[in-house]
Protein backbone atom coordinates (compact mmCIF):
# COMPACT_ATOMS: atom_id res chain seq x y z
CA UNK A 1 0.00 0.00 0.00
CA UNK A 2 1.37 2.95 -0.97
CA UNK A 3 0.58 6.03 0.90
CA UNK A 4 0.36 8.42 -1.52
CA UNK A 5 -2.30 10.33 -3.15
CA UNK A 6 -2.84 9.46 -6.31
CA UNK A 7 -5.91 11.26 -7.66
CA UNK A 8 -7.99 9.53 -10.21
CA UNK A 9 -7.96 10.42 -13.78
CA UNK A 10 -10.30 13.28 -14.43
CA UNK A 11 -10.23 13.61 -18.29
CA UNK A 12 -13.53 14.05 -19.82
CA UNK A 13 -12.42 11.64 -22.84
CA UNK A 14 -15.23 8.19 -23.21
CA UNK A 15 -13.51 5.20 -23.36
CA UNK A 16 -13.93 2.67 -26.08
CA UNK A 17 -14.27 -0.13 -23.14
CA UNK A 18 -17.44 -2.09 -23.05
CA UNK A 19 -19.99 -1.58 -20.49
CA UNK A 20 -19.14 -4.34 -18.09
CA UNK A 21 -22.06 -4.09 -16.04
CA UNK A 22 -23.94 -5.24 -18.69
CA UNK A 23 -21.98 -7.86 -20.36
CA UNK A 24 -21.53 -9.48 -16.93
CA UNK A 25 -25.23 -9.30 -15.87
CA UNK A 26 -26.78 -12.01 -14.91
CA UNK A 27 -24.43 -15.14 -15.09
CA UNK A 28 -25.43 -16.13 -11.68
CA UNK A 29 -29.42 -16.48 -12.17
CA UNK A 30 -29.41 -17.94 -14.95
CA UNK A 31 -29.34 -21.35 -13.86
CA UNK A 32 -30.18 -21.76 -9.92
CA UNK A 33 -31.72 -18.75 -9.67
CA UNK A 34 -33.74 -18.38 -12.81
CA UNK A 35 -34.22 -16.28 -15.65
CA UNK A 36 -33.61 -12.34 -15.17
CA UNK A 37 -36.59 -10.73 -16.62
CA UNK A 38 -36.39 -6.97 -17.78
CA UNK A 39 -32.60 -7.29 -19.15
CA UNK A 40 -31.52 -3.86 -20.45
CA UNK A 41 -31.30 -3.76 -24.04
CA UNK A 42 -27.23 -4.37 -23.66
CA UNK A 43 -27.20 -6.72 -21.32
CA UNK A 44 -28.37 -9.75 -23.19
CA UNK A 45 -25.50 -9.49 -25.70
CA UNK A 46 -22.47 -11.19 -24.45
CA UNK A 47 -23.22 -12.71 -21.17
CA UNK A 48 -20.62 -15.09 -19.90
CA UNK A 49 -22.31 -18.00 -19.06
CA UNK A 50 -18.95 -19.77 -18.08
CA UNK A 51 -18.89 -17.17 -15.06
CA UNK A 52 -22.04 -18.52 -13.51
CA UNK A 53 -21.00 -20.73 -10.79
CA UNK A 54 -18.40 -18.47 -9.54
CA UNK A 55 -19.91 -14.97 -9.44
CA UNK A 56 -20.87 -13.28 -6.99
CA UNK A 57 -18.98 -15.70 -4.51
CA UNK A 58 -16.88 -13.12 -2.62
CA UNK A 59 -18.15 -12.83 1.05
CA UNK A 60 -19.63 -9.37 1.82
CA UNK A 61 -17.09 -6.73 3.50
CA UNK A 62 -18.45 -5.40 6.38
CA UNK A 63 -17.54 -2.38 7.56
CA UNK A 64 -16.01 -2.37 11.31
CA UNK A 65 -17.86 -0.58 14.28
CA UNK A 66 -15.42 2.23 14.78
CA UNK A 67 -14.56 1.83 18.71
CA UNK A 68 -14.99 4.74 20.50
CA UNK A 69 -12.96 6.21 23.51
CA UNK A 70 -15.18 7.73 26.71
CA UNK A 71 -13.46 11.23 27.65
CA UNK A 72 -14.89 13.53 30.07
CA UNK A 73 -18.40 12.40 29.45
CA UNK A 74 -17.97 12.42 25.50
CA UNK A 75 -18.09 9.45 22.61
CA UNK A 76 -15.22 10.16 21.14
CA UNK A 77 -13.69 8.56 17.49
CA UNK A 78 -10.53 8.88 15.78
CA UNK A 79 -10.71 9.22 11.93
CA UNK A 80 -7.51 9.54 9.93
CA UNK A 81 -7.81 10.46 6.04
CA UNK A 82 -5.10 8.39 3.87
CA UNK A 83 -4.80 7.19 0.44
CA UNK A 84 -3.28 4.08 -0.86
CA UNK A 85 -4.01 1.16 -3.63
CA UNK A 86 -6.88 -1.52 -3.35
CA UNK A 87 -7.67 -4.12 -5.41
CA UNK A 88 -11.18 -3.96 -5.59
CA UNK A 89 -11.95 -5.86 -8.54
CA UNK A 90 -9.52 -9.12 -8.50
CA UNK A 91 -6.81 -8.38 -9.96
CA UNK A 92 -6.99 -4.82 -10.86
CA UNK A 93 -5.57 -2.35 -8.45
CA UNK A 94 -7.21 1.10 -8.01
CA UNK A 95 -5.74 4.35 -6.61
CA UNK A 96 -8.16 4.97 -3.83
CA UNK A 97 -8.84 6.78 -0.64
CA UNK A 98 -10.63 6.36 2.96
CA UNK A 99 -10.94 6.23 6.38
CA UNK A 100 -8.27 4.57 8.59
CA UNK A 101 -7.82 2.44 6.02
CA UNK A 102 -7.14 3.18 2.02
CA UNK A 103 -10.87 2.61 0.95
CA UNK A 104 -14.09 3.52 2.79
CA UNK A 105 -14.35 3.95 6.37
CA UNK A 106 -15.28 2.50 9.76
CA UNK A 107 -18.71 2.59 10.87
CA UNK A 108 -19.89 5.40 13.66
CA UNK A 109 -22.46 4.51 15.78
CA UNK A 110 -24.06 6.87 18.50
CA UNK A 111 -27.29 7.19 20.82
CA UNK A 112 -29.30 10.23 20.40
CA UNK A 113 -28.52 12.22 23.86
CA UNK A 114 -24.96 10.75 23.31
CA UNK A 115 -22.21 13.97 23.15
CA UNK A 116 -20.16 12.95 20.09
CA UNK A 117 -16.41 14.57 19.05
CA UNK A 118 -14.35 13.22 16.03
CA UNK A 119 -10.87 13.61 15.92
CA UNK A 120 -10.67 14.07 11.88
CA UNK A 121 -6.36 13.43 10.86
CA UNK A 122 -5.74 14.80 7.45
CA UNK A 123 -2.92 12.23 5.75
CA UNK A 124 -3.53 12.98 2.32
CA UNK A 125 -1.39 15.04 0.37
CA UNK A 126 -3.93 17.15 -0.19
CA UNK A 127 -6.64 19.22 1.76
CA UNK A 128 -9.83 17.16 2.85
CA UNK A 129 -12.86 17.53 4.79
CA UNK A 130 -15.52 15.79 6.77
CA UNK A 131 -18.89 16.19 6.45
CA UNK A 132 -21.93 14.58 8.77
CA UNK A 133 -24.45 13.60 5.94
CA UNK A 134 -27.90 14.02 7.32
CA UNK A 135 -27.06 14.71 10.97
CA UNK A 136 -28.07 18.39 12.63
CA UNK A 137 -24.87 20.15 14.11
CA UNK A 138 -24.08 23.52 13.94
CA UNK A 139 -22.50 24.97 10.70
CA UNK A 140 -19.40 25.07 12.04
CA UNK A 141 -18.86 21.66 12.78
CA UNK A 142 -20.27 20.50 9.58
CA UNK A 143 -17.67 20.00 7.53
CA UNK A 144 -18.01 21.92 4.31
CA UNK A 145 -15.20 23.65 2.36
CA UNK A 146 -15.36 26.52 5.11
CA UNK A 147 -14.14 23.63 7.59
CA UNK A 148 -11.37 22.82 5.50
CA UNK A 149 -9.10 20.46 7.22
CA UNK A 150 -5.13 20.96 5.61
CA UNK A 151 -2.96 18.55 5.01
CA UNK A 152 -1.05 16.62 7.99
CA UNK A 153 -3.82 18.61 10.59
CA UNK A 154 -6.76 17.47 12.46
CA UNK A 155 -10.39 19.10 12.85
CA UNK A 156 -12.08 18.05 16.23
CA UNK A 157 -15.63 19.14 15.66
CA UNK A 158 -18.62 17.90 18.69
CA UNK A 159 -22.32 17.84 18.87
CA UNK A 160 -25.31 16.23 21.03
CA UNK A 161 -26.95 14.03 18.94
CA UNK A 162 -30.68 15.18 19.05
CA UNK A 163 -32.28 13.35 16.31
CA UNK A 164 -34.37 10.12 14.87
CA UNK A 165 -32.49 6.91 14.71
CA UNK A 166 -31.42 6.47 11.31
CA UNK A 167 -28.51 5.79 8.81
CA UNK A 168 -26.69 8.79 8.18
CA UNK A 169 -22.97 8.67 6.72
CA UNK A 170 -20.38 11.09 6.32
CA UNK A 171 -17.70 11.82 3.30
CA UNK A 172 -15.75 14.58 2.55
CA UNK A 173 -17.24 18.14 0.85
CA UNK A 174 -14.01 19.80 -0.39
CA UNK A 175 -15.03 22.72 -2.95
CA UNK A 176 -14.65 21.38 -6.90
CA UNK A 177 -12.92 18.04 -5.07
CA UNK A 178 -15.73 16.44 -3.33
CA UNK A 179 -16.25 13.70 -6.56
CA UNK A 180 -12.45 13.02 -6.59
CA UNK A 181 -12.51 12.27 -2.63
CA UNK A 182 -16.12 10.25 -2.23
CA UNK A 183 -15.45 8.52 -5.79
CA UNK A 184 -12.12 7.03 -4.65
CA UNK A 185 -13.71 5.45 -1.54
CA UNK A 186 -14.07 8.23 1.41
CA UNK A 187 -17.32 7.58 3.01
CA UNK A 188 -18.87 6.04 5.93
CA UNK A 189 -22.03 4.99 7.38
CA UNK A 190 -22.89 6.97 10.90
CA UNK A 191 -25.65 5.15 12.51
CA UNK A 192 -28.15 7.01 15.11
CA UNK A 193 -29.94 4.94 17.58
CA UNK A 194 -32.62 5.64 19.38
CA UNK A 195 -33.08 4.65 23.53
CA UNK A 196 -35.50 2.43 23.14
CA UNK A 197 -35.28 -0.23 20.43
CA UNK A 198 -36.99 -0.22 16.95
CA UNK A 199 -38.25 -3.86 17.26
CA UNK A 200 -36.24 -4.27 13.57
CA UNK A 201 -33.16 -6.53 13.39
CA UNK A 202 -29.97 -4.54 14.89
CA UNK A 203 -27.41 -7.50 15.01
CA UNK A 204 -24.98 -5.20 12.99
CA UNK A 205 -23.37 -7.62 10.14
CA UNK A 206 -25.67 -10.92 11.16
CA UNK A 207 -29.28 -9.62 10.74
CA UNK A 208 -28.63 -5.57 10.43
CA UNK A 209 -26.53 -5.44 7.07
CA UNK A 210 -24.50 -2.11 5.74
CA UNK A 211 -24.95 -1.97 2.23
CA UNK A 212 -22.11 0.69 0.93
CA UNK A 213 -22.73 1.05 -3.01
CA UNK A 214 -20.39 2.35 -5.35
CA UNK A 215 -19.22 2.18 -8.89
CA UNK A 216 -15.85 2.03 -10.39
CA UNK A 217 -14.77 1.54 -13.53
CA UNK A 218 -12.33 -1.52 -15.18
CA UNK A 219 -10.70 -1.16 -18.54
CA UNK A 220 -12.16 -3.30 -21.53
CA UNK A 221 -9.98 -6.55 -21.07
CA UNK A 222 -10.35 -6.30 -17.25
CA UNK A 223 -6.92 -5.18 -16.31
CA UNK A 224 -6.50 -1.94 -15.17
CA UNK A 225 -8.51 0.77 -13.33
CA UNK A 226 -10.19 2.89 -16.20
CA UNK A 227 -11.33 6.46 -16.81
CA UNK A 228 -15.08 6.15 -15.94
CA UNK A 229 -17.78 7.43 -18.71
CA UNK A 230 -19.26 11.13 -18.81
CA UNK A 231 -22.81 11.44 -18.88
CA UNK A 232 -25.69 13.93 -18.76
CA UNK A 233 -25.53 13.43 -14.51
CA UNK A 234 -21.84 12.83 -13.81
CA UNK A 235 -19.32 10.32 -14.05
CA UNK A 236 -20.15 6.53 -14.20
CA UNK A 237 -18.47 3.53 -13.75
CA UNK A 238 -19.09 0.28 -15.18
CA UNK A 239 -18.32 -2.08 -12.25
CA UNK A 240 -20.39 -2.05 -8.78
CA UNK A 241 -19.11 -3.03 -5.73
CA UNK A 242 -20.56 -3.12 -2.75
CA UNK A 243 -18.67 -2.14 0.74
CA UNK A 244 -16.04 -2.67 -1.27
CA UNK A 245 -16.76 -5.95 -2.19
CA UNK A 246 -16.74 -7.17 -5.96
CA UNK A 247 -19.52 -9.63 -6.83
CA UNK A 248 -20.51 -9.83 -3.25
CA UNK A 249 -22.73 -12.70 -1.52
CA UNK A 250 -24.01 -12.99 1.88
CA UNK A 251 -24.96 -16.07 3.66
CA UNK A 252 -27.99 -15.01 6.22
CA UNK A 253 -28.16 -16.94 9.28
CA UNK A 254 -31.64 -15.30 10.17
CA UNK A 255 -34.78 -15.61 7.91
CA UNK A 256 -35.46 -11.46 8.46
CA UNK A 257 -32.51 -9.06 7.17
CA UNK A 258 -32.70 -5.50 8.12
CA UNK A 259 -30.34 -3.62 4.83
CA UNK A 260 -29.45 -0.28 5.53
CA UNK A 261 -28.57 0.52 1.49
CA UNK A 262 -26.24 3.92 1.01
CA UNK A 263 -25.66 5.15 -2.62
CA UNK A 264 -22.27 6.56 -2.57
CA UNK A 265 -21.99 6.61 -5.60
CA UNK A 266 -20.93 9.89 -7.46
CA UNK A 267 -23.38 10.07 -9.99
CA UNK A 268 -24.75 6.31 -10.66
CA UNK A 269 -28.47 6.08 -9.56
CA UNK A 270 -29.74 2.18 -8.51
CA UNK A 271 -33.10 0.64 -9.33
CA UNK A 272 -33.22 -1.98 -6.65
CA UNK A 273 -35.22 -5.38 -6.79
CA UNK A 274 -35.39 -8.72 -5.56
CA UNK A 275 -34.68 -11.72 -8.20
CA UNK A 276 -37.39 -13.57 -6.76
CA UNK A 277 -39.62 -10.54 -8.08
CA UNK A 278 -41.00 -10.45 -4.24
CA UNK A 279 -41.82 -7.47 -2.71
CA UNK A 280 -39.35 -6.09 0.18
CA UNK A 281 -40.58 -3.49 2.86
CA UNK A 282 -39.22 0.07 3.06
CA UNK A 283 -38.97 0.88 6.59
CA UNK A 284 -36.69 4.19 6.59
CA UNK A 285 -35.61 6.47 4.45
CA UNK A 286 -32.39 9.29 4.81
CA UNK A 287 -33.29 10.39 8.48
CA UNK A 288 -35.40 8.22 10.20
CA UNK A 289 -37.75 5.17 10.21
CA UNK A 290 -41.55 5.05 8.28
CA UNK A 291 -44.36 4.79 10.97
CA UNK A 292 -44.79 1.80 9.10
CA UNK A 293 -43.31 -0.81 6.78
CA UNK A 294 -44.21 0.13 3.31
CA UNK A 295 -44.40 -2.98 0.79
CA UNK A 296 -42.50 -2.00 -2.49
CA UNK A 297 -41.54 -3.66 -5.46
CA UNK A 298 -38.55 -1.93 -6.82
CA UNK A 299 -36.78 1.21 -5.07
CA UNK A 300 -34.95 4.17 -6.92
CA UNK A 301 -31.86 5.34 -4.98
CA UNK A 302 -29.88 8.20 -6.57
CA UNK A 303 -26.33 9.08 -4.98
CA UNK A 304 -26.56 10.02 -1.34
CA UNK A 305 -29.75 8.56 -0.74
CA UNK A 306 -30.33 6.01 1.89
CA UNK A 307 -32.93 3.26 2.30
CA UNK A 308 -33.72 0.50 5.18
CA UNK A 309 -34.81 -2.65 3.72
CA UNK A 310 -36.91 -5.15 5.07
CA UNK A 311 -36.37 -8.16 3.44
CA UNK A 312 -37.64 -11.80 4.54
CA UNK A 313 -35.35 -14.52 2.65
CA UNK A 314 -36.90 -17.88 2.92
CA UNK A 315 -34.95 -21.02 4.31
CA UNK A 316 -31.90 -21.91 1.60
CA UNK A 317 -33.01 -19.84 -0.87
CA UNK A 318 -30.85 -17.99 -3.49
CA UNK A 319 -31.70 -14.13 -3.95
CA UNK A 320 -30.20 -11.45 -5.89
CA UNK A 321 -30.75 -7.52 -5.04
CA UNK A 322 -30.09 -6.29 -8.24
CA UNK A 323 -30.33 -2.86 -10.00
CA UNK A 324 -32.85 -2.78 -13.06
CA UNK A 325 -34.16 -0.40 -15.82
CA UNK A 326 -35.66 2.54 -14.83
CA UNK A 327 -36.71 6.17 -16.12
CA UNK A 328 -34.76 9.31 -14.78
CA UNK A 329 -37.18 11.44 -16.67
CA UNK A 330 -34.30 12.35 -19.47
CA UNK A 331 -33.92 11.47 -23.25
CA UNK A 332 -33.65 8.18 -23.66
CA UNK A 333 -30.25 8.46 -25.21
CA UNK A 334 -29.31 10.46 -21.95
CA UNK A 335 -31.42 7.70 -19.78
CA UNK A 336 -29.32 5.30 -21.69
CA UNK A 337 -25.69 6.66 -21.35
CA UNK A 338 -26.59 8.03 -17.71
CA UNK A 339 -26.88 4.24 -16.97
CA UNK A 340 -30.55 4.07 -16.76
CA UNK A 341 -30.87 1.43 -18.85
CA UNK A 342 -28.55 -1.17 -16.86
CA UNK A 343 -29.55 -4.48 -15.47
CA UNK A 344 -26.82 -5.70 -12.83
CA UNK A 345 -26.77 -7.56 -9.64
CA UNK A 346 -25.38 -5.85 -6.38
CA UNK A 347 -25.88 -8.80 -3.68
CA UNK A 348 -26.50 -12.44 -3.68
CA UNK A 349 -28.20 -13.95 -0.19
CA UNK A 350 -28.25 -17.64 0.34
CA UNK A 351 -30.95 -17.86 2.93
CA UNK A 352 -30.56 -19.25 6.39
CA UNK A 353 -30.46 -23.19 6.99
CA UNK A 354 -32.69 -22.70 10.09
CA UNK A 355 -34.62 -20.43 11.88
CA UNK A 356 -38.13 -19.27 11.89
CA UNK A 357 -40.06 -16.10 10.01
CA UNK A 358 -40.86 -13.50 12.24
CA UNK A 359 -43.80 -11.15 11.53
CA UNK A 360 -43.24 -8.36 10.03
CA UNK A 361 -43.95 -5.20 12.48
CA UNK A 362 -46.83 -3.06 11.86
CA UNK A 363 -45.49 0.06 13.53
CA UNK A 364 -42.56 1.87 13.99
CA UNK A 365 -40.78 4.43 15.93
CA UNK A 366 -41.06 7.56 13.60
CA UNK A 367 -41.56 11.22 14.84
CA UNK A 368 -44.34 13.22 13.98
CA UNK A 369 -44.30 15.57 10.97
CA UNK A 370 -44.01 19.23 11.31
CA UNK A 371 -46.74 20.67 10.13
CA UNK A 372 -46.28 24.71 11.92
CA UNK A 373 -45.04 26.54 8.86
CA UNK A 374 -43.16 29.63 9.30
CA UNK A 375 -44.82 31.29 5.98
CA UNK A 376 -41.67 31.46 4.27
CA UNK A 377 -41.77 30.11 0.92
CA UNK A 378 -38.67 30.06 -0.83
CA UNK A 379 -38.49 28.56 -4.94
CA UNK A 380 -35.85 27.02 -6.13
CA UNK A 381 -34.63 26.28 -9.73
CA UNK A 382 -32.13 23.80 -10.91
CA UNK A 383 -30.48 24.47 -13.74
CA UNK A 384 -27.65 22.06 -15.76
CA UNK A 385 -25.04 22.94 -12.79
CA UNK A 386 -27.05 26.01 -11.57
CA UNK A 387 -29.38 26.88 -8.66
CA UNK A 388 -31.56 29.93 -9.59
CA UNK A 389 -29.13 30.69 -12.15
CA UNK A 390 -25.73 30.78 -9.96
CA UNK A 391 -23.52 28.93 -9.54
CA UNK A 392 -21.49 28.36 -6.48
CA UNK A 393 -19.45 31.16 -4.50
CA UNK A 394 -18.28 30.31 -1.20
CA UNK A 395 -18.36 34.08 -0.54
CA UNK A 396 -22.02 34.97 -1.69
CA UNK A 397 -25.11 33.68 1.17
CA UNK A 398 -27.62 32.70 -1.03
CA UNK A 399 -30.47 32.43 1.87
CA UNK A 400 -30.94 33.56 5.65
CA UNK A 401 -33.26 31.50 7.45
CA UNK A 402 -34.37 32.39 10.55
CA UNK A 403 -33.37 29.50 13.41
CA UNK A 404 -36.17 27.26 14.40
CA UNK A 405 -38.53 28.04 11.92
CA UNK A 406 -40.21 25.55 8.96
CA UNK A 407 -40.50 27.09 5.71
CA UNK A 408 -41.97 25.31 2.66
CA UNK A 409 -39.08 25.25 -0.56
CA UNK A 410 -40.29 24.03 -3.64
CA UNK A 411 -37.47 22.77 -5.63
CA UNK A 412 -37.69 22.61 -9.57
CA UNK A 413 -36.15 21.10 -12.08
CA UNK A 414 -35.88 23.17 -15.44
CA UNK A 415 -33.05 21.57 -16.76
CA UNK A 416 -32.75 18.25 -19.38
CA UNK A 417 -30.73 16.59 -17.12
CA UNK A 418 -31.86 14.25 -13.87
CA UNK A 419 -30.73 15.88 -10.43
CA UNK A 420 -31.10 15.32 -7.01
CA UNK A 421 -31.31 18.10 -3.74
CA UNK A 422 -29.58 17.83 -0.27
CA UNK A 423 -29.99 20.30 2.31
CA UNK A 424 -27.04 20.17 5.06
CA UNK A 425 -28.26 20.47 8.87
CA UNK A 426 -31.65 19.12 8.69
CA UNK A 427 -34.10 16.40 7.61
CA UNK A 428 -37.03 17.41 5.60
CA UNK A 429 -40.03 16.27 4.75
CA UNK A 430 -41.55 15.90 1.02
CA UNK A 431 -44.60 17.14 1.03
CA UNK A 432 -45.64 17.47 -2.75
CA UNK A 433 -44.36 15.86 -5.55
CA UNK A 434 -45.40 17.38 -8.96
CA UNK A 435 -48.46 18.85 -7.14
CA UNK A 436 -49.61 15.61 -6.01
CA UNK A 437 -48.35 13.39 -3.18
CA UNK A 438 -45.26 12.20 -2.63
CA UNK A 439 -43.79 9.22 -4.12
CA UNK A 440 -43.48 6.55 -1.77
CA UNK A 441 -39.73 5.71 -1.84
CA UNK A 442 -39.94 9.82 -0.73
CA UNK A 443 -42.10 8.95 2.54
CA UNK A 444 -40.45 9.77 5.80
CA UNK A 445 -37.80 12.22 7.05
CA UNK A 446 -35.16 12.71 3.98
CA UNK A 447 -31.96 15.24 3.57
CA UNK A 448 -31.41 13.99 -0.59
CA UNK A 449 -34.58 14.04 -2.89
CA UNK A 450 -34.21 12.97 -6.66
CA UNK A 451 -36.10 15.80 -8.76
CA UNK A 452 -36.19 14.64 -12.39
CA UNK A 453 -36.24 17.27 -15.10
CA UNK A 454 -39.41 18.90 -15.72
CA UNK A 455 -40.55 17.89 -11.92
CA UNK A 456 -41.03 19.61 -8.98
CA UNK A 457 -41.04 18.65 -5.50
CA UNK A 458 -42.26 20.89 -2.27
CA UNK A 459 -40.28 20.66 1.06
CA UNK A 460 -40.89 20.78 4.69
CA UNK A 461 -37.94 21.84 6.17
CA UNK A 462 -37.73 22.48 10.04
CA UNK A 463 -34.13 24.19 10.25
CA UNK A 464 -32.44 23.79 13.37
CA UNK A 465 -31.72 26.31 16.22
CA UNK A 466 -27.94 26.86 15.62
CA UNK A 467 -27.86 30.39 14.78
CA UNK A 468 -24.58 31.39 13.36
CA UNK A 469 -24.59 34.17 10.57
CA UNK A 470 -21.23 34.14 9.76
CA UNK A 471 -21.31 29.84 8.83
CA UNK A 472 -23.41 28.59 5.99
CA UNK A 473 -24.16 25.70 5.40
CA UNK A 474 -25.02 24.16 2.14
CA UNK A 475 -27.82 23.42 -0.67
CA UNK A 476 -26.77 21.27 -3.71
CA UNK A 477 -27.37 18.77 -6.31
CA UNK A 478 -25.71 15.75 -4.63
CA UNK A 479 -24.66 14.17 -8.26
CA UNK A 480 -21.29 15.10 -7.46
CA UNK A 481 -19.95 16.03 -10.75
CA UNK A 482 -22.95 18.34 -10.96
CA UNK A 483 -21.72 19.66 -7.47
CA UNK A 484 -18.37 20.27 -8.28
CA UNK A 485 -19.35 22.33 -11.20
CA UNK A 486 -20.63 25.03 -8.91
CA UNK A 487 -24.52 23.57 -8.54
CA UNK A 488 -23.96 24.41 -4.50
CA UNK A 489 -25.66 27.45 -2.89
CA UNK A 490 -25.26 28.60 1.26
CA UNK A 491 -27.84 29.51 3.63
CA UNK A 492 -27.38 30.74 6.93
CA UNK A 493 -29.41 30.56 10.15
CA UNK A 494 -29.92 34.02 12.11
CA UNK A 495 -31.74 35.19 14.81
CA UNK A 496 -33.38 37.73 12.74
CA UNK A 497 -29.75 40.01 12.48
CA UNK A 498 -28.42 40.35 8.83
CA UNK A 499 -25.70 37.80 7.70
CA UNK A 500 -22.15 38.59 7.93
CA UNK A 501 -19.45 38.10 5.17
CA UNK A 502 -18.81 34.30 5.32
CA UNK A 503 -15.27 33.46 7.54
CA UNK A 504 -13.09 31.49 5.51
CA UNK A 505 -10.98 28.35 6.96
CA UNK A 506 -6.95 28.91 6.76
CA UNK A 507 -6.29 27.04 3.48
CA UNK A 508 -9.92 26.99 2.46
CA UNK A 509 -10.26 25.79 -1.04
CA UNK A 510 -12.43 28.21 -2.78
CA UNK A 511 -11.14 29.86 -6.14
CU1 LIG B 1 -27.38 17.53 -10.48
Amino acid sequence: MSSSSTPRPTSASIGPQLPRINRRTFLIGLGALGAIGGVGFWATSGKHEEDAGTAFATPLAIPPLLQPEMLDGERVFRLSAQAGETELVPGVSFATMGFNGTHLGPTLRATRGDKVRVHVRNELAVATTAHWHGMKVPASQDGTAHQAIAKGTTWSPSWTVEQDAATLWYHPHPHGQTELQVGSGMAGLFLIDDKEPSGLPSDYGVDDIPLIIQDVTVQSGGQREGTPTVTPIGRIGNTVIVNGTHEPHFVATTRQLRLRVLNASAARCYNLELSTGEDFHLVGTDGGLLSAPAAMSTLLLSPAERAEILLTVPQDAEVVLRSVPHDLGMTKGDNMTSGAEDTFGILRITGSKTGTEPPLPTALPSANHPEAVSGVERHFMLGDTTINGKSMDMSRIDTVVKASSTELWTVENTSKRAHNFHIHGTQFIVAAENGGPPAPRNQGWKDTVFIEPGASVQLTVPFSEFADPATPYMYHCHMLWHEDQGMMAQYVLTNGEASAEPMMADGAMHH
